[in-house]
């Protein structure tokens, strides 16, 4: 079964979607996608996610690509389950999803290149109110995570007890976004902490931006 991973090496979806990837030991070919070069606009991008964002997979044997990292997450679990990222009892997956959704839906979206874009060249916005925007919406997010594992004891060495969850894919994204605009990360320690563990894991430490071959050179 060959797998297709449209990517980019900075995005913090197609991050969720690499550690998955590699947590469930799936070969993969990653196919860059330049956002910064508005690559996800071209036609033949669009042919494959018609929604023109990173990531898509193009799986062997499916008649069509998937797209939306929570979609091809639940994908990945379903067609894959080992190792799960899901606990089994219908509470603890309402308590992960609701973290993950924290992050990828909530937080996220808020970031993304069209969104940014938007607030430059519609509105009209400075580079410093955009980086304040940036870096506002993605501390909330990672603030309120903060709380739910600060007053639910469910917590532990990651976001929901000791085995890594898809909150932990979602979580460890914001936190590269968080880094990236130079958020406090000092008034999130739980989060931190939870982060620090899962960079000890290959799955996450690899998938960082940095260390993606379409990132640029660092000298
Ligand atoms: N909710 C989507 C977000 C996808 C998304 O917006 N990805 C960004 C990169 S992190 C992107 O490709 N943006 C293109 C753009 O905004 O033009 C998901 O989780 O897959």
């Amino acid at each position: 079964m060959s797998i297709k991973f449209y990517g980019f090496w900075r995005s913090l979806a197609a991050y969720r979607v690499r550690v998955s990837l590699k947590l469930k030991g799936l070969a993969y070919e990653e196919i860059p996608v330049n956002l910064l070069a508005g690559e996800q606009h071209d036609s033949a991008y669009l042919a494959i996610n018609p929604q023109g964002a990173v990531p898509a997979l193009v799986i062997e044997g499916l008649s069509k690509p998937l797209f939306q990292s929570l979609a091809i997450l639940d994908y990945l679990e379903y067609a894959h389950p080992i190792p799960s990222l899901m606990p089994s009892l219908p509470a603890d997956r309402a308590r992960v999803l609701a973290l993950a959704h924290l992050c990828a839906s909530d937080g996220h979206p808020l970031v993304v290149p069209r969104v940014r874009n938007y607030l430059q060249n519609t509105l009209k916005l400075e580079e410093t109110a955009r980086n304040q925007w940036l870096q506002h919406w993605t501390f909330e997010a990672l603030n309120a995570y903060e709380r739910v594992l600060t007053q639910d004891p469910r917590g532990g060495r990651f976001s929901h007890g000791d085995q890594v969850s898809v909150a932990d894919l979602c979580l460890a994204s914001q936190v590269v976004g968080a880094e990236l605009f130079g958020c406090e990360l000092v008034r999130i320690p739980r989060v931190m902490d939870i982060f620090k563990e899962l960079m000890t894991l290959p799955a996450f430490s690899a998938s960082m931006p940095k260390r993606q071959s379409d990132a640029p050179q660092q000298n």
